[in-house]
């Protein structure tokens, strides 16, 4: 056999044994979630004609022409029994695209589509996009909202790294061939972890925002904002609440933002979200949930203490490490939920739960109360709670 067909025949093996792999639930979990043994989608899972010049004419030594670096921070979307991600894939080049992931049971077997999905752009060209939040809205179209980023255009000579963050979005109806519209302006000079609430508010398109003032640093602004915009075609907020601050001591002090679109349940609306804090090792990103009220999705009503999901073993390391990120959920109607969380900037995983157990954690976890005192306060009480339970059950 020849080089390239035996290096072909090799790595293609290699590749449809990956792709084809059971996932394994880690048992016993933690009681709100479960986690997995493998991820469900890693730059391994891309297509190898993706990468790969199959014409051995052109490429004798079977050699990766166009490598893929990453494949993290997905939308999640639950259509005709199928689970589908958007992920976000970064090339060896630093830029990311969208490509489009189907499983027909939302923990493996994950199998990316031909082509990545061609993203339309604007009149003003995007550098980089990535981190799509996928909406099924109740006007009929799925809404891909995703940051875009391109140079700051204010940047002094020779500063090649300042850039512009803001929300692009799109929509379609297949998830094949998308719509872009304007992107969404606000009075922000940095936009990024935009979401779309699934419903409309006072007759009104509703976006999750996260107002900032450098594109790293959330400088005097940051926390999770809320605004309504009566058009989505050029969707324009003019005032921002902040519902979700930012909070010293806690997990989300530097700053924070909202993952996907939330649940809607019948006790409210289900959040994840991320929080950062900074660290002698640098940032470290971790997941926080939290309900807000059914008919009034700005206003908070529970506020578990301290993170839901934060980066463990494997998940610690990778290009940018100690970071969890999720930006798509999928709830099914049968009260299952699968979480799409990307570990260290690197790969994707799946954790597992339930409606009922997600607003079990949001109701019943004490709020943290910010001091250590307080803290030993709350676990003293639980002590004493315990024993008085277990001196009368005894
Ligand atoms: O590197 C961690 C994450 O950093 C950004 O999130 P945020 O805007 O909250 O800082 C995003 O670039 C995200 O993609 C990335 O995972």
């Amino acid at each position: 056999m020849s080089l390239f067909e035996d290096r072909k025949q090799a790595v293609t093996e290699r590749y449809e044994h990956l792709i084809t792999r059971p996932n394994e639930k880690i048992p016993y979990g933690n009681g709100v979630y479960d986690r997995y043994k493998y991820p469900v989608l890693t730059a391994e899972h891309t297509p190898l004609i993706w990468k790969y010049d199959f014409n051995p004419a052109t490429n004798p030594f079977f050699a990766e022409r166009l490598g893929i670096n990453a494949v993290l921070n997905p939308g999640a979307i639950y259509i005709n029994d199928k689970y589908y991600l958007v992920a976000r894939v970064e090339g060896y080049d630093r830029k990311s695209f969208f490509a489009v992931a189907e499983s027909d049971n939302g923990i493996d077997n994950f199998r990316f589509w031909d082509h990545p999905v061609v993203m339309p752009e604007t009149e003003d060209p995007d550098t980089n996009v990535y981190d799509m939040r996928l909406v099924q809205h109740e006007d009929g179209w799925i809404y891909g909202l995703f940051c875009t980023e391109r140079k700051d255009p204010d940047a002094p000579a020779g500063d090649l790294s300042s850039a512009v963050a803001q929300c692009g979005i799109a929509r379609t109806k297949d998830l094949i061939s998308w719509e872009r519209q304007a992107d969404l302006k606000s009075k922000s000079p940095q936009q990024r972890n935009v979401v779309l609430h699934p419903e409309f508010i006072d007759g009104k398109y509703a976006f999750y925002t996260r107002p900032q003032d450098g594109f790293i640093s959330a400088g005097s602004g940051g926390g999770i904002g809320w605004g309504l915009s009566e058009s989505i075609e050029h969707a324009s907020i003019d005032e921002e609440l902040i519902i979700d601050e930012r909070c010293y001591h806690t997990i989300k002090e530097v700053k924070n933002g909202q993952g996907p679109a939330p649940i809607k349940t019948d006790k409210g609306w289900l959040h994840i979200a991320h929080g950062v804090r900074g660290t002698a090792a640098g940032l470290r990103y971790v997941l926080y949930a939290f309900l807000t009220d059914l008919q009034e999705p700005y206003k908070v009503t529970y506020r578990p203490g301290g993170h839901f999901i934060a980066p463990q073993g494997e998940e610690r390391v990778g290009d940018v490490s100690n970071v969890v990120f999720c930006n798509g959920v999928i709830a099914r109607e049968n009260g299952e939920v699968y979480i799409y969380y990307a570990s260290s900037d690197t790969r994707i995983h799946v954790a597992t739960t339930t409606v009922d157990q997600l607003l079990d954690y949001c109701m019943n976890t004490p709020v943290d109360p910010l001091r250590s005192y307080d803290c030993v306060q709350q676990r003293v009480q639980l002590v004493d709670r315990n024993l008085e339970y277990m001196r009368v059950h005894s």
